[in-house]
């Protein structure tokens, strides 16, 4: 082997490395830049000598010239569908929550004549769908699910996603695989395309799905070979010239030897029965936001092929599988008013008021539309219809407008009904003035916040930095929360966090009373005496009892900007 050659083969199992730690493993052990410094060496060897430029060369990942259109090919055995299922996790009883997939478990029982049965169990990756083959080790064609029976031709496109395999791994390779699985971008590549679309002044995509898409189906494939594409192995549908593994957890094993990517093990386990399934499904749940791709439920197989094969399918579904799909994350709804809300620190962030909708298993009101900046560069106005998304326990937030649904201005002379060329309402702005308390707002060069520069003159301001300084990982003080504090600043009580040690129980039973007055509580529906006077005894003790705090919780609780939770330990420590 020459110098040359065997920098090349040198290169060529770095960059499948790195390939393979980022995609299959999420745990990548080198900078972009040193994988894109890799690959360009590799690139210049194999200018110089073609010869070096083996088919499986990552160096082959880059696209090629762009097409007319895709070929259109019949997929030799269908891409099926899955039957969803839903549950109702408003639901206390788990045999109600989760009746479809009682219901599932008793089909599969049945048809099968067995008590108990294993279900192989996986994400549903939020993705697209495709189908590989590989002749002799080397893949071959690659298409979309298309309508299932036919799909697109993709290979050109799928050779440039570093994460499917170009050959596969091993000595004896079958001489005909197809393997199906699902093209993703994973979160982190999401945001990192959509900032550079706006750096470069292109239009973002709404998700990763809509990103995954539209990068895939490029008939200019080297745009393919730009985004960077995930891919999952999850079934086979063929095999020739070699064992077929007889279970599905068997396929997933024999999959990852042949060096796809395939969902880490913790993900996947193989389950028995409805309590097997649902505590799988809840697992999952809870693990979702932390996941590095999106998933939109669980996926639940009967584990062995030949129970598979016994139960069959119903039109385009098989019977031994089913998609347990988790609360949609987004939905349609539209804006009704855009305020401002601020915060402790003088942020004011502008919040849209929406129509309520039911996303990600809530009812949602608000969105938050971040700063203006973020409004001017979706868009957002009063009477848009917008997708709004609340992923997890985040903050729900406005994705994009449906600019299609803008109302408008009647056209001019035009009848009241004809849609005009004019939006009926104006772009956004921010106001110049605190929506609280009138003080000018200030937006400093290159900050994207803009602040109400009352300080503790705005009671918003005022009545956070009180919040801040009672909650749990401050001073901790039980029983006063937003509500009666933003009730004390509005009447005057306390101006500062050092007048709560001042208070008295008369004054707490009287803000109490004015309270409930001022939101309409007639005086029978006023909570007893009684009631109140413990209310306030318990308070006036937790205030007490946060007397003497150790020094890291009174300065992280003071609110000083930059004197975070950490930063205060390391303050106190260093102070004694
Ligand atoms: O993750 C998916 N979107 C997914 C779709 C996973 C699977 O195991 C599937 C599928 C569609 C059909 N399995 C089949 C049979």
């Amino acid at each position: 082997m020459t110098a040359n050659e065997l920098r090349a083969a040198e290169l060529r199992e770095l960059l499948n490395r790195y390939g393979h730690e980022y995609y299959v493993l999420d745990a990548p052990t080198v900078p972009d830049a040193e994988y894109d410094r890799l690959f360009r060496e590799l690139q210049a060897l194999e200018e110089a000598s073609p010869e070096l430029a083996v088919p499986d060369s990552p160096t082959r990942r880059v696209g090629g010239a762009p097409l007319a259109e895709f070929d259109s090919v019949v997929h030799a055995v269908p891409m099926l569908s899955l039957s969803n299922a839903f549950s109702d996790m408003q639901l206390a009883d788990p045999a109600e929550r989760h009746a479809e997939l009682i219901q599932f478990d008793e089909r599969v029982r049945k048809g099968l004549d067995l008590a108990e049965v294993e279900y192989a169990t996986e994400p549903k990756f939020d993705g697209l769908a495709i189908s590989l083959v590989y002749e002799h080790g080397v893949l071959a064609r690659a298409a979309t699910r298309g309508d299932g029976v036919a799909g697109e031709q993709v290979t050109e496109n799928v050779r440039t996603i570093r994460a499917i395999p170009l050959k596969l791994d091993g000595a004896n390779p079958p001489a005909l695989l197809e393997v199906r699985g699902e093209v993703l971008m994973l979160k982190r590549d999401f945001e990192r395309l959509n900032a550079d679309q706006i750096e470069r002044g292109d239009k973002t995509f709404a998700n990763p799905r809509n990103a995954a898409a539209g990068s895939l189906r490029q008939l200019d494939s080297r745009i393919t070979a730009q985004r960077r594409l995930s891919f999952f192995a999850y079934s086979i549908a063929r095999v020739e010239g070699a064992d077929w593994p007889a279970t599905h957890a068997g396929e997933m094993a024999w999959l990852k030897t042949l060096g796809f990517p395939v969902v880490e093990e913790s993900l996947r386990p193989v389950v028995r029965g409805v309590a097997g399934l649902s505590g799988y499904y809840e697992g999952v749940q809870t693990r979702r936001a932390g996941l590095p791709f999106e998933i939109d439920g669980v996926v639940y197989k009967v584990n062995r092929r030949d129970q598979q094969d016994a139960l069959g399918f119903v039109s385009r579904a098989p019977r031994w599988a089913i998609a347990h799909k988790f609360p949609a994350e987004e939905a349609l709804t539209v804006v009704e008013t855009i305020e401002e809300q601020v915060g402790r620190t003088g942020a004011i962030t502008p919040v849209a008021r929406l129509k309520p909708v039911f996303v990600g298993g809530v009812t949602v009101t608000n969105a938050t539309l971040h700063n203006e900046d973020e409004v001017r560069r979706k868009d957002v106005r009063v009477g848009d219809t917008v997708i709004v998304r609340r992923a997890g326990d985040v903050i729900p937030e406005v994705v994009s407008v449906v600019l299609a649904q803008r109302p408008m201005q009647p056209a001019e002379g035009g009848d009241l009904f004809s849609a005009g060329e004019e939006p009926r309402y104006p772009a956004y702005s921010l106001p110049a003035a605190c929506p609280v308390c009138g003080s000018h707002v200030v937006r400093e060069e290159g900050e994207a916040i803009a602040r109400c520069s009352g300080g503790l003159s705005c009671r918003a301001q005022r009545s956070q930095a009180i919040q801040h300084f009672a909650g749990r990982r401050m001073m901790d003080i039980d029983g006063l929360g937003e509500r009666y504090i933003d009730k004390l600043v509005e009447y005057g009580y306390v101006k500062s966090v050092a007048d709560l040690y001042r208070l008295k129980l008369d004054d707490l039973l009287e803000m109490k009373r004015r309270a409930d007055e001022d939101e309409g509580a007639t005086p029978e529906t006023v909570k007893a005496g009684k009631v109140a006077s413990k209310w306030a005894e318990n308070l006036i003790e937790a205030i007490d009892a946060s007397r003497t705090p150790p020094l890291a919780r009174l300065l992280f609780a003071l609110g000083i900007r930059h004197v975070g939770e950490s930063t205060a330990k390391t303050l106190a420590d260093w102070l004694g």
